[in-house]
């Protein structure tokens, strides 16, 4: 076991000793042991093997017999017996903040009351108010937490967690004493939901508790706060975990808190094989009683390059494959947002869009982009302001006028064109063939078993008008999982036919899924990555199509929005 969990443990059975009402110096003594483990920077195996355990201050024989047990042999009687004294409920209402164990363990005495949700029916029904020092508004406030909670616990999408952690560095970043700054853990790696945000900061030991000290005043409310590590709990609902450590541990830090724990594994198991165990802290000799300092490094590229490893990209960080590649020097080179001229599949005010032609060309102008894909609704998406033949007509009109006037910026013209139940298109050939590129897309009749989906989708890529398919699996993250679809039959599919798929940027959808753009990628299919953006705002969504796009190992040269208008103009002419 190591010194995290044993740190945890320690500090449970502190907040156990709490709610039993146990003499406070007793419980203090747990505390404080919690907070002496979990900063050791010498191995705790070796200090338990070495029986200097009760050299150390603040851990005395008691504690120490604790410690030894848990690490030697990953239980302690003592712990399991405390866990048996309160009811296992207790301990999760020590999570809603503002409830300490004195408070609790009224509520429990007075009340009965042994877990949130007993918590939550008594402050529902106004039961807490009978008990001295809780009233309504407790009650009011004790609900909110509750369900901030519960929605804490959930995962959250990469859009949302991404602002909340941006505005935290930059917070931190305000601070002298913080050398570095940087985001780590799954939002590093892009990947589509993100269970919490991980912070690590660079600093002096001596400048840790002002920092923390900012940092948890960031946070709606506190979960836990310590020397090194503190979390907290964001506006948006989400944790977020700082750590802090010094200069020279930062890369190492950084490395270990990006992960993934299975790239991690394989990191550590590198490092092994050249006699090193290496942690969020840095390399320490494997061999017993060594006191050979291991090798530092500067930033992350050194840390791989001592591991015989090129450089790999926080996205491609999922131990799937990138190791060998880094080894054998062949890791993409991976597209950047600055790698996009443009963009396709914009709405505008012809369907659902929020933005008229001329207001979103401005915009694309503003970023810089030299074109931009209109691609209003077909007539079958009626809900979303679908256009009938003569208003697309209209739409082509206007767009050839504006196409004129305007410098710098070019207007594709393109249609999201619907796929109906049997993969025949919402519009007829004559129609799509005057659109420069078509994104065919299912609105509708979601309810298909997989081969039906498989060969609805198909069946569309084949008609010679379309040219790139759209949100391939009509996923919703964290609330509607894609239609049962068999996408490598798909994207072999679009190989044969020479057809794109986009990566749908929103933020809610991200699909295709990063796994499968990696397959898309082996198969020779081009990728497109699309905002659907709903207004000029919605442009701002490419930057998590990106994170797709990296995380699914495309190179500029495989994103079709790299390419230059002429490029492209030859591209979509192919097709007729
Ligand atoms: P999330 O928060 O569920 O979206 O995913 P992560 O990857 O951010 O996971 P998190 O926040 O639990 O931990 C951040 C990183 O710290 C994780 O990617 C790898 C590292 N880490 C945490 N716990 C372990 C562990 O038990 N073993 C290893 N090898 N690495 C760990
Ligand atoms: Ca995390
Ligand atoms: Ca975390
Ligand atoms: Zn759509």
């Amino acid at each position: 076991m190591d010194k995290k969990r044993v740190a945890e443990i320690l500090e449970e059975m502190g907040t156990i000793l709490d709610l039993q009402g146990a003499n406070p110096f007793r419980s203090r003594a747990f505390h404080n042991g919690a907070i002496i483990v979990g900063g050791l920077a010498d191995d705790l195996a070796e200090i338990v093997r070495a029986k200097t355990l009760t050299e150390i201050d603040g851990i005395g024989k008691g504690l120490a017999q604790i410690i030894e047990d848990l690490v030697t042999t990953g239980k302690s009687d003592e712990y399991e017996a405390l866990k048996r004294s309160i009811p296992p409920g207790l301990l999760d209402i020590m999570r809603i903040p503002g409830l300490g164990p004195k408070r609790i363990r009224l509520l429990h005495e007075r009340l009965g009351i042994e877990s949130v949700e007993d918590l939550k029916n008594a402050a529902e029904q106004h039961r807490l108010s009978d008990v001295e020092g809780f009233g309504e508004k407790m009650e009011q406030n004790i609900l909110r937490r509750i369900e901030r909670l519960k929605k804490s616990s959930d995962r959250h999408l990469l859009s949302t967690a991404l602002t909340a952690a941006t505005d935290v560095v930059e917070q931190l970043k305000r601070l002298p004493s913080v050398r570095q700054c940087e985001i780590a853990g799954s939002l590093r790696r892009r990947k589509e939901t993100i269970g919490d945000i991980d912070i690590v900061v660079a600093a002096a030991e001596k400048d840790r508790p002002g920092i923390m000290e900012s940092f948890v005043k960031l946070g709606e409310s506190r979960v836990a706060r310590g020397d090194t590590k503190s979390s907290i709990v964001l506006k948006a609902g989400i944790n977020c975990d700082l750590r802090i450590v010094t200069e020279s541990e930062f890369p190492f830090a950084m490395n270990y808190f990006t992960g993934s724990k299975e790239h991690n594994v394989e990191m550590r198991s590198l490092a092994r094989k050249k006699g090193w165990s290496l942690n969020e802290y840095g390399f320490s000799p494997v061999e017993e009683g060594s006191r050979k300092k291991g090798p530092m490094c500067k930033d992350e590229a050194e840390l791989y390059e001592f591991l015989g490893l090129r450089y790999i990209p926080p996205e491609l960080r999922e131990n799937m494959g990138e190791f060998d590649a880094a080894r054998e020097n062949r890791l993409p080179d991976l597209v950047e947002e600055t790698d996009l001229q443009g963009t396709f599949h914009c709405h505008t005010d012809y369907s659902d869009g929020a933005n008229t032609l001329e207001e979103m060309s401005e915009a694309v102008r503003k970023r810089g982009w030299k074109y931009w894909g209109v691609a209003d609704h077909s007539r079958a998406a009626a809900y979303a302001g679908g256009m009938t033949v003569e208003k697309a007509k209209a739409q082509l009109k206007a767009i050839d006028a504006l196409n004129k006037k305007l410098s710098g910026v070019r207007i594709f013209k393109g249609i999201e064109c619907d796929i109906m139940a049997d993969g025949s298109l919402d519009y007829q050939d004559r129609v799509l063939a005057q659109y420069e590129y078509v994104i065919a897309s299912i609105h509708g009749k979601f309810n298909m078993t997989e081969e039906e989906a498989t060969k609805r989708l198909i069946k569309a890529l084949k008609n010679k008008y379309v040219t790139m398919l759209g949100h391939p699996t009509g996923r919703v993250l964290l609330s509607r999982d894609g239609y049962p679809v068999n996408m490598a039959q798909v994207i072999q599919a679009a190989a044969d036919y020479g057809k794109a798929i986009e990566i749908n940027a929103h933020p809610y959808r991200l699909d295709l899924d990063w796994r499968l753009v990696r397959l898309a990628r082996e198969k020779g299919v081009l990728i497109a990555i699309n905002p659907d953006a709903h207004n000029v705002d919605g442009l701002n969504d490419v930057r998590y199509g990106i994170g797709v796009a990296r995380k699914g190992w495309l190179e500029k040269k495989d994103v079709l929005n790299t390419w230059s208008p002429a490029e492209l103009e030859g591209f979509f002419r192919k097709r007729k």
